[in-house]
C-alpha cells in the first residue's frame, strides 16, 4: 500500500514543494495533512512560478486528485485565491480534483485577530508567528470549541454557530487584548457565501484514500513547516500548532501506521528558520547574505507568505539526525546545494560541547538549545557550477564528499539532491 510521506527535516522552507512536484508525477492523490495557509510550497514550471500555501502543491500535475486532509485548517478566502490562481494558469481546481475532509477545522477572522494580538500581548517573548491564526484555530479544535467544515454543510446552525464564535472571540479580543472588535454579522454572512462554495469538495477524505490505497494507487502526503516546528518534537515554545513530522500524515489524514510505505526527508543543504527560537549554527554578516540571497529571485530566503528574511546557517547535523529518528526517516533529498558553490570552505555542525564533553544526541530534544555550542567540521568547498549535473559522476568531488558525510552522520542514503530551482535540476541517486 503505497502512502509516500515527504516531511521537512529542519525549520521548514526545505524545498518539499519542490519534491512533491517531482514525485507527484507518479502520483494519483497528493494530501495536506498539517498546518493551513502559513506554509509556503514554490513550484517553478518552465516560466511559471506557483506559490502555494494551502491547496497541496501536487495539484499542478494534471493526473492528481488534491486532497486537504482533517489535520489541516482551513481559511476560506486562501482556499478560493488559489483555486483562482490556479484555474488562471490552466490548473483544474474543481471539486472533481479538490477534496476537504469534513473533519477539516475552519480559520476565521476572529482566529486572525487573535493570532496577532497574543503576538502584540508577547512582547520580547514574540514567536513570530505568520499571523495567519493557525495557533488560535488550533487552539480551538483542543477545547472541542472549533468550527468543522461539515458544520458548512447546515446552513442554518452554521450561521448561529460563526456568530457566537465571533462574539465569544470578541470577548477576548477587547477585553483581554485591548484589541478591536469584530463584526459578527458581517463575518458570519460572509462565511455563510463561502460555505455554499465549499459545499461541493466536502467529503471523508479519510474514506476516499482508504479505497485509493486499497486499489493500489499511490497517496503523496506533503508535510507543511518541519519537525524542528513540530509541536511536541521541535523547538517548543517556538514552534507551530500542529504535527508536521511524519506521525501526523497518518493522523492528519485518517489512515493506520501500516499505509506508510517511505518517509521521505528534506533537508536543505544548509539551515534556515524564519521566526524567533534557538539556532546553534546561525550566522550573520557577508556570510548570512551570500546564504540568503537578495531577494531579487523566487528562491530566495525570503519567507513565501509574509516575505521575512529567513535567518540562515550551515546545516546542523545534530537536529538533522534528530529528524531523521523521530521521523522514521527511510530516504534523505538535499536541496539548494547549488547555493553553496564557490564558497571556500564549508562548516557542518556534527555535535554540540557542553562542559567539556560533544554531544552528538541531545538529552532533552531540541526545546532548549542555548547551553550548546556547535562544534563544526570543516570541508572543502567547490568553485564549479554544479546547475548541470544530473548524476553522481557529474558531482565535483568535494560536493560529493560533503553528501556522503550528512548521510553518515544520520545514517540514510542520500537519493536526490537538487542543484537548481528549474524542475530539472536534480540528481537522482
Ligand atoms: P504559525 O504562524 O503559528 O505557524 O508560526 C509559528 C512558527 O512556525 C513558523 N512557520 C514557518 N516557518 C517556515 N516557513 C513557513 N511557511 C512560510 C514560508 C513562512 C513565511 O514558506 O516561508 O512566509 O514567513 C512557516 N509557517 C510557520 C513561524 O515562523 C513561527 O516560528
Ligand atoms: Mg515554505
Amino acid at each position: 500500500m503505497p502512502l509516500e510521506i515527504v516531511i521537512g527535516t529542519q525549520w521548514g522552507d526545505e524545498g518539499k514543494g519542490r519534491v512533491v512536484d517531482l514525485l507527484s508525477a507518479r502520483a494519483d492523490i497528493v494530501a495536506r495533512y498539517n498546518g493551513g495557509d502559513n506554509a509556503g510550497h514554490t513550484v517553478t514550471v518552465g516560466e511559471k512560478v506557483f506559490k502555494l500555501h494551502l491547496i497541496p502543491s501536487g495539484i499542478i500535475h494534471p493526473g492528481t486528485i488534491g486532497v486537504i486532509g482533517n489535520g489541516v485548517v482551513v481559511y476560506p478566502p486562501t482556499l478560493f485565491s488559489e483555486i483562482e490562481m490556479l484555474e488562471q494558469n490552466g490548473v483544474e481546481a474543481s471539486p472533481q480534483r479538490l477534496r476537504l475532509s469534513h473533519a477539516a477545522h475552519l480559520i476565521t477572522p476572529a482566529h486572525r485577530a487573535l493570532d496577532r494580538a497574543q503576538e502584540v500581548a508577547r512582547g520580547a517573548g514574540q514567536i513570530g508567528t505568520t499571523g495567519r491564526g493557525i495557533g488560535p484555530a488550533y487552539t480551538d479544535k483542543a477545547a472541542r470549541r472549533g468550527i468543522r467544515l461539515e458544520e458548512m454543510l447546515n446552513p442554518e446552525a452554521f450561521h448561529k454557530r460563526m456568530l457566537a464564535h465571533v462574539e465569544e472571540a470578541n470577548q477576548w479580543l477587547v477585553g483581554v487584548y485591548q484589541a478591536e472588535a469584530l463584526d459578527p454579522q458581517a463575518v458570519a454572512d460572509e462565511y455563510a457565501e463561502y460555505a455554499e462554495k465549499m459545499h461541493p469538495y466536502i467529503t471523508d477524505t479519510s474514506l476516499l484514500l482508504w479505497q485509493a490505497l486499497q486499489n493500489g494507487q499511490t497517496v503523496l502526503a506533503e508535510g507543511a513547516q518541519g519537525t524542528l516546528l513540530d509541536l511536541d518534537h521541535g523547538t517548543y515554545p517556538f514552534v507551530t500548532s500542529s504535527t508536521p513530522t511524519a506521525a501526523g500524515a497518518l493522523v492528519g489524514l485518517g489512515l493506520g501506521p501500516g499505509t506508510a510505505a517511505r518517509v521521505i526527508g528534506v533537508t536543505k543543504a544548509f539551515q534556515t528558520r524564519v521566526g524567533a527560537g534557538p539556532f546553534p549554527t546561525e550566522v550573520s554578516g557577508e556570510m548570512a547574505t551570500r546564504l540568503r540571497g537578495t531577494g531579487a529571485n523566487p528562491w530566495d530566503e525570503y519567507g513565501t507568505t509574509t516575505g521575512r528574511p529567513r535567518r540562515v546557517g550551515w546545516l546542523d547535523g545534530v537536529l538533522l539526525r534528530y529528524a531523521v529518528r523521530v521521523n522514521n526517516v527511510t530516504d534523505l533529498v538535499v536541496t539548494k546545494l547549488d547555493v553553496l558553490s564557490g564558497l571556500p570552505s564549508i562548516l557542518l555542525c556534527t555535535g554540540y560541547r557542553v562542559n567539556g564533553s560533544v554531544l552528538t544526541d541531545l538529552p532533552l530534544g531540541p526545546a532548549d538549545l542555548s547551553p550548546f555550542e556547535p562544534v563544526y567540521e570543516e570541508l572543502p568547498g567547490w568553485t564549479a557550477d554544479v546547475r548541470g549535473a544530473r548524476s553522481w559522476k557529474d558531482l565535483p568531488r568535494e560536493a560529493q564528499r560533503y553528501l556522503s558525510r550528512i548521510s553518515e552522520l544520520c545514517g540514510v542514503p542520500v537519493c536526490q539532491v537538487s542543484v537548481g530551482p528549474e524542475r530539472e535540476q536534480v540528481v537522482d541517486l
